[in-house]
């Protein structure tokens, strides 16, 4: 087999709720407060990646975080003497901390790290660096624990190295490969690595809502991947899109292979950032780019609908780009239209589907922020932990095991629920077991 793209998504873990949690994220500031259906959740999640699978692509799945987060509660002082106690002790406390420390932000594997290809990195080894989430309090807690799960899905050191997270600081604050698109020929060729930061770290900023990366935590990372940089380009997020609701790079724009689709308000200075790419990837391959204009999709839409957000596939048996965007881009008027007229064209994209994954959608989530994409040679992608890989067995073994454990519906009245706590464990520890992640996986279990 040659090299591929696999995709791992984030498997919605059980205590997925609206929490309201996340700056600059419009949905989420919209759902608030609204009963969320971890079940539902989960299932969907698996039917997407089961889809993936079935028509061929690798695909691999991540697991959920240890939610709550008691051994993150002790740390900050309260006690009990189960850890139910400590759970309650922190919902009647401090509602808002118990609901970071509660939710189910790990689903969005985009987020994980940021993953560089061996075909990119000086070792030709594939490099990931988790991210370390500060802008928001619940996503700053995911890093050592994605760190762990990295370390144990590509565990040979031969083929993959795990980096430590960024400094804990906002002048390198990283959000992973949510600010990242890759291009290249193919797969497995050299790309060009283009990181997208919203500001600079040691400059102000004094903006309605947060730019979540900066440009020295990109760097830092391009630096520890071993990127070549003339083949490395550092392009800024318009501002304009982030005050629209484009809290991530990818909620404007997503690549494949050479193509680059995104919206015509993603880049700060569009010219200069496309002229950069073109230029290092000259004697490479020639960048393909999408662009969608304004007139045809307002960048309201585009937020509302998540048009980019969708996944942009090398589909086996089709002999153009597939989009796998979600069903919200179907009901927007404007994306509708534009993907129809989009697909009649003779351009690099042929195909346009559509997946339901909007128990997710509702936290600002999308097709493309349940996966991180990992390039694989045939002996990387032998090396992976081979349980976590997507097939018949596991899809059925996975969906018994939420039909058993995940609750029909969490709302903000269920927080203070003691009975999570031992729920949601039961729930990861016979997953360790279902995806071979060792014992003493979850925090939970250490002594
Ligand atoms: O960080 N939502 C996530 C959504 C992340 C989407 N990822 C990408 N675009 N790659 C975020 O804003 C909402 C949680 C809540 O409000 O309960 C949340 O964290």
């Amino acid at each position: 087999m040659a090299t591929v793209e696999a995709n791992f998504d984030g498997l919605i873990g059980p205590t997925h709720n609206y929490g309201g949690l996340a700056p600059g994220n419009l949905a989420s500031a919209n759902n608030k407060g609204s009963v969320a259906s971890p079940r539902t959740g989960v299932l969907e999640g698996l039917a997407k990646a089961k889809r993936l699978a079935d028509a061929g692509l690798t695909q691999g799945l991540l697991p959920p975080q240890e939610r709550p987060y008691i051994h993150g509660l002790r740390q900050l002082g309260f006690s009990g003497a189960t850890d139910a106690a400590v759970w309650e002790a922190a919902v009647k406390a401090d509602p808002k901390l118990a609901s970071d420390f509660m939710s189910a932000s790990s689903m969005w594997a985009a987020n994980a790290a940021t993953v560089s290809p061996g075909a990119d990195t000086a070792d030709g080894r594939v490099h990931f660096t988790p991210a370390n989430l500060i802008t928001a309090l619940h996503r700053s807690i995911e890093g050592f624990q994605t760190k762990r799960a990295l370390q144990r899905i590509f565990a040979d050191e031969a083929h993959f190295t795990v980096h430590d997270e960024l400094p804990h600081q906002s002048s390198f604050a990283d959000e992973g490969a949510a600010n990242h698109v890759r291009l290249s020929a193919d797969h497995g060729s050299e790309g060009v690595e283009v990181f997208v930061y919203g500001r600079d770290g040691f400059a102000p900023w004094d903006a309605k809502f947060p730019a979540r990366q900066t440009l020295q935590a990109s760097q830092a990372v391009a630096r520890s991947h071993g990127l070549k940089p003339e083949r490395t380009v550092f392009i800024q997020q318009s501002k304009a899109a982030i005050e629209a609701g484009a809290f991530h790079n990818d909620v404007v724009c997503v690549s494949n292979g050479p193509v680059l689709f995104f919206h015509e308000w993603a880049f700060e200075d569009k010219d200069a950032a496309l002229d950069a790419i073109c230029k290092a990837a000259e004697g490479l391959f020639e960048p393909i780019f999408v662009e969608v204009p304004a007139s045809e999709v307002p960048i309201a839409d585009a937020v509302k609908s998540y048009i980019f957000n969708s996944q942009l596939l090398t589909w086996p048996g089709e002999s153009r780009q597939v989009v796998l965007a979600p069903e919200e881009t179907r009901e927007t008027e404007s994306t509708n239209a534009y993907c129809e007229r989009l697909v009649a064209g003779n351009g690099p994209i042929g195909k346009v589907d559509f997946a339901d994954v909007r128990q997710s959608m509702r936290n600002g989530g999308g097709p493309a922020c349940l996966r991180l994409r990992v390039v694989l040679d045939d002996a990387q992608r032998q090396a992976v932990n081979p349980a976590v890989w997507m097939n018949d067995g596991l899809y059925t073994s996975l969906t018994s095991w939420a039909n058993k454990h995940y609750r029909e519906s969490l709302g903000p009245d269920d927080l203070g629920d003691p009975s999570i706590v031992d729920e949601s464990r039961a729930a990861l520890d016979e997953l360790t077991q279902i995806l071979k992640l060792g014992p003493d996986f979850y925090p939970f279990q250490r002594t």
